[in-house]
């Protein structure tokens, strides 16, 4: 499977399969989104048939539902189950402590919200995305359509006050139409580069009125499983 794969996706692919190893028969399990992720529903419903575990699972987004359901694999609603034993999803960067941005897939709110709901959460990345820092990576901001553009500009008022953003890179935010996620909501990207405090910057965007949520995962994730593009992978 993996020769015909680029070495990013062969790294994507060697995490994915090695996460599906912490998974045991009985579990409820909360189901990622993302190309990384989807290699770990692929191999998990690979496992189940082999082995015949009886797992529940709960998507982080339709596209993961329809996947996981399509595979055979029982997807339920995260109130039927109310608490996971374990979560696998991927990431866009992660940084030495484990705190990750994530939300490039628009899936960011369900993703927190399962990951949150569960004893253990597991992160799967090609090692690309680990950094000394997070920022690199635009920071996904959900909110609502209502007054969107009101709800950006207040965002880079508060930002710039704490002199988070300084006044050139948030000409940047324009990112063209937002993204719309399952809840119908809008995505935004900040264009931050780096992020000292990403614990502070969290709280204070969940505070600004119209933001849902933001990208930022912070003391959530528990381990990182790493692949490489030759095939390797690390646990961290
Ligand atoms: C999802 O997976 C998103 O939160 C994150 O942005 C994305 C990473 O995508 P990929 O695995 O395709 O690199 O969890």
């Amino acid at each position: 499977m993996t020769a015909e794969l680029s070495p990013i996706d062969r790294a994507k692919y060697a995490a994915a399969r090695r996460s599906v190893d912490f998974v045991e028969d009985g579990m409820k399990l909360g189901l990622g989104t993302g190309s990384t992720a989807a290699f770990m529903v692929r191999a998990l419903a690979e496992r189940v048939k082999a082995e015949g575990l009886k797992l529940t699972c709960v998507a982080t987004s339709s596209r993961t539902a329809d996947l996981a359901r399509e595979l055979g694999l029982t997807v339920v609603g995260l109130d039927e189950v109310r608490w996971l034993d374990l979560t696998i999803d991927g990431a866009d960067e992660f940084d030495p402590n484990l705190n990750l941005i994530k939300g490039g897939g628009a899936a960011l709110l369900q993703e927190k919200i399962v990951a949150t709901a569960s004893d253990r959460m597991i992160v799967i990345a090609d090692a690309a995305k680990a950094v000394a820092q997070l920022g690199a990576f635009p920071l996904p901001v959900e909110v609502v359509p209502f007054g969107w553009q009101t709800t950006k500009a207040l965002i880079e008022e508060t930002l710039y006050s704490l002199d988070v953003l300084n006044r050139d890179v948030a000409l940047r935010l324009d990112q063209g139409k937002p993204l719309r996620t399952d809840e119908g909501h809008y995505i935004l990207d900040l264009d931050l580069r780096r992020i000292g405090n990403p614990r502070q910057l969290a709280l204070v965007l969940n505070q600004i009125p119209g933001v849902v949520e933001n990208g930022l995962f912070v003391d959530i994730c528990d381990i990182v499983v790493v692949g490489n593009g030759d095939g390797k992978v690390t646990v961290r």
